[in-house]
């Protein structure tokens, strides 16, 4: 196999990257879960505490702006929306899940930061309960993992200001 010269890929290390969170209180026995999971994997990366911001709103829907308004304070490195979604609930749970998700690809597109989607949509409690930190691990501990890839490999690309090497 030709062997490639250039082949970029985030680090799996934390440390000195700024990483906002933002959750949202609607299921928060469960949204607390996936906080838990993603402070836990961001600290086993190496990020420090006091550059972890945790922001709370009221339910997934409101995730995205709050995302937004930390994206474009230039103040961090990944976003992570936390939230639980069960599609039993509510007739509107399909809606909340198209319009967060949307937002987040938005917004990231928009500023250039990772927007990383960690909301857990489930059919019932019991997939909540296994998406958040039981049977089917924990979506918090893997959305952090993706932000810290996300954010590393961004800082490797280049900003688009370099002229071409010929
Ligand atoms: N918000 C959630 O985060 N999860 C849900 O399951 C949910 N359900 O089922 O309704 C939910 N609704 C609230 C929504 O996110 C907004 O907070 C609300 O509509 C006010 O804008």
């Amino acid at each position: 196999m030709t062997s490639i010269p250039h082949v970029l890929e985030g680090k799996l290390n934390a440390n000195g990257l700024k990483i906002g969170i933002v959750c949202a209180r609607f299921n928060s026995i469960f949204v607390e879960q996936l906080l838990s999971g993603a402070e836990d994997a961001l600290i086993r990366h190496g990020a420090a505490p006091e550059d972890i911001t945790v922001a709370w709103v009221p339910g997934s829907f409101e995730t995205p702006l709050v995302i937004q308004k930390m994206a474009l304070s230039g103040k961090y490195d990944a976003l992570i929306g936390l939230g639980v979604v069960i599609q039993g609930a509510t007739q509107h749970a399909s809606m909340i899940n198209a319009e967060v998700s949307k937002a987040y690809s938005q917004i990231s597109l928009a500023t250039g930061i990772p927007v990383v989607y960690g909301v857990v949509t489930t059919e019932n409690i019991e997939q909540a309960i296994e998406r958040s930190g039981s049977k089917a691990g924990n979506r918090g501990a893997s959305a952090a993992v993706t932000a810290i890839e996300m954010a590393n490999l961004l800082k490797c690309l280049p900003d688009g200001k370099e002229k071409r090497q010929r």
